[in-house]
Formats: C-alpha cells, structure tokens, sequence
C-alpha cells in the first residue's frame, strides 16, 4: 500500500512538473513567434529585437550592438524601408506614415520611427531595453515594427531638425522581420 501511494505521489508530481514544463515551452514559443528581429550590420555589429512588452500596451526593444567606434549618444530610429545596401541610404527616410514632425519618442508629435538617442560605452557597445507605447507587435497596424529597417546614426538626434534630428550618417543598419514569417 505504501508503495503504490508513493508511485501515485511521483506520477503526480511528475505530471504537475512536465505540465508545466509544457506550458513554458508553449510560452517560449509564443515569444519566439511575435517576435521581431534584425542582424546589425555596417560598422558595428549586433542584434536588435522588438517583442509584446510584458505589462500593458507597447512593445519592448532589446539592443545589443558592438563595435562602435565613437563613444556617446548615438540616434536609433525605425527607417521606411527592409533595404541595408550601401551606406544604408537604401533604408528610406523615418518611418512616419502619419506625416508628424520629427521628435522626441515621448513627445506628442514625433514620426513612429523615432526611438531616441542610446550611449555607446567607452569599449563601443549598446546594451539597453526600452519599451515603447507607440509601437505594434501586429503586422496589420499602421505602428507594426516589422518589415522596416532599423538604423543606428553615427551622432545624437537633436529632436528638432527637421526631418532627419541630425544625427549624421547611418553606420549600422538592421533588416526588421518577424522570425515566424
Ligand atoms: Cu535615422
């Protein structure tokens, strides 16, 4: 009798902990599917991707880029185009499909590409989260990070030169696509 109650106890608990192992791997791939990536090229290398943010409303970027060449404030935005030929010009100009001046991400008017300035630590590298509201994971809104290209400038974004905020040319450029497509 004390042996089967322990058997059942272990298949209990087995059953409990491979459930729940099933439901993370559901969940991780649920993450994987609505994720958007991108491989940085040009002078820095790296990886950016844009996910569901946890709490609420928006959508979470992770970046992660070596190999910059200047320390400092470097501007990232969301460019029009999935194009990383040249010297990136191929990417097109902000993605602004609503027309807006060009601005601050917090700011009320700003085009939706606009993502702000990011430090480039002393050895060359970004490492930084941000979560953005105005931003969609889904692929029918006009807000939907995929299929564009991210580019990283090779100054800051002053948030007031129209349209460009200029922040110089374009050192690393980053096809956006959901890994699932
Ligand atoms: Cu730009």
């Amino acid at each position: 009798m004390k042996k089967m109650f322990l058997t059942l106890t272990c298949s209990l608990i087995l059953s409990v902990s491979c459930a729940a192992q099933q439901q993370n791997e559901q969940a991780k791939i649920k993450i994987e599917e609505s994720a958007v990536r991108g491989q940085i090229r040009g002078v820095p290398d790296g990886e950016v991707i844009f996910t569901q943010a946890p709490k609420g409303s928006g959508v979470q970027m992770i970046v992660n880029v070596s190999g910059i060449k200047k320390p400092g404030f470097h501007a990232i935005h969301i460019h029009e185009k999935p194009i990383c030929d040249g010297n990136f010009t191929s990417a097109g100009g902000h993605y602004n499909p609503d027309d807006k001046p060009h601005g601050h991400p917090e700011e009320s008017k700003h085009h939706i590409g606009d993502l702000g300035n990011f430090r480039s630590s002393a050895t060359g590298s970004i490492v930084e989260s941000r979560v953005y509201k105005h931003l969609s994971m889904n692929p029918n809104s006009q807000n939907y990070v995929g299929n564009r290209a991210l580019i990283i400038h090779s100054k800051a974004d002053d948030y007031s030169t129209q349209p460009t905020g200029g922040a110089g040319s374009r050192i690393g450029c980053a096809i956006l696509q959901n890994t699932a497509e």
